[in-house]
């Protein structure tokens, strides 16, 4: 993997991100009393990569390109794509709770229960999830979007973050502490615990933008988003075998030190690297013909080199 540095065009969209997060959180905090809000504030103001919401929008302008109507006036799309970012930052405090990975330092800074307890942790935690429910409600007049979009929506994020997605990887990925797993038993951790809402931000651009289910619609963006999302996690465990603390925000070696399962455990370095590069090119391989994909292979890019 070579280190590259971000693209310009990376930058300025996250900072569209983050202007989007801080107005969704000053709108729905007001009036919250400040030890609630505080650690909500924390957990999703963190200096975070803004990895899923940034491919709900690239995402989106694709598909709005390919069905030839022009992408929705203002920061609309920013404001949907809150909605993957909150639920992402609630796993993140959930993730690093004693009771789960039990971790200190999380984007440079010391994790969420670590700087409120872990009570205040792990109810800004579950406060985060229907937060991001109503980031779509609220998009959704802005972005022009029906009763049967904003279901579809609703329901792409529910199933990659419950039971059957991210809380179900995150179940597998701590049965497997310490024991023996095989490529499948791999494959089904990351697809749950990582890749799900990876493709779900995918997906949710592509329905946001009126991409109709299946062959036709958003089936391709969700194979693309699954397959990066593995890939991602690929990235993910190998900067945790050989990245450093500093530049990681987090400390290295952590699943080593909890006998995680992960590629280059699974596999070795060499091969897990070549299992990221195989998986990227195989999820860039599903954006031939889309035309205007060329901000989704950027972001497919700067996952593989990024360096934290
Ligand atoms: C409470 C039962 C229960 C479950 C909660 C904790 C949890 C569900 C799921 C954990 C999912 C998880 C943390 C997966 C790891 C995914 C991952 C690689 C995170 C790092 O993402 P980045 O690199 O982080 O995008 P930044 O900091 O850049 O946002």
């Amino acid at each position: 993997m070579s280190a590259t540095a971000e693209p310009v065009a990376v930058t300025e969209r996250r900072a569209e991100v983050e202007a989007a997060l801080v107005r969704f959180l000053d709108d729905r905090l007001s009036g919250v009393p400040a030890g609630a809000a505080a650690p909500i504030r924390y957990a999703v103001l963190s200096p975070g990569k803004r990895v899923r919401p940034l491919l709900l929008i690239a995402s989106y302008r694709a598909a709005r390109c390919a069905l030839g109507r022009p992408p929705a006036a203002g920061d609309a799309v920013a404001d949907l794509a809150c909605s993957v970012e909150l639920v992402h930052a609630y796993s993140l405090v959930h993730d690093d709770l004693p009771c789960m990975d039990d971790d200190v330092l999380r984007r440079g800074r010391p994790t969420a229960h670590v700087q409120f307890g872990a009570a205040a942790a792990l109810l800004a935690g579950a406060a985060l999830m229907p937060l991001a429910v109503e980031a779509i409600l609220c998009a959704a007049v802005p972005l022009g979007l029906t009763d049967g979009t904003v279901r579809r929506l609703v329901g792409c994020l529910c199933a990659a973050s419950g039971a059957t997605g991210m809380v179900g990887g995150q179940l597998l990925d701590l049965e497997a502490e310490g024991r023996e797993v095989t490529a499948e038993g791999l494959e089904a951790i990351h697809s749950g615990k990582t890749a799900r809402l990876i493709a779900a931000s995918v997906a949710m651009g592509g329905i946001a933008a009126g991409l109709p289910p299946g062959e036709d619609g958003t089936a391709r963006l969700e194979r693309f988003g699954l397959r990066l999302g593995l890939a991602f996690q690929a990235i993910d465990d190998i900067l945790d075998l050989r990245g450093d603390t500093r530049e990681l925000g987090k400390e290295q070696g952590r699943d080593a030190a909890l006998r995680k399962a992960t590629y280059p455990g699974i596999f070795g370095l060499e091969e897990a690297e070549r299992i990221g590069r195989e998986l990227a090119g195989s999820a860039e391989r599903e954006l031939d013909g889309l035309p205007a994909a060329e901000e989704l292979r950027l972001l497919v890019r700067y996952i593989i080199d990024r360096r934290h």
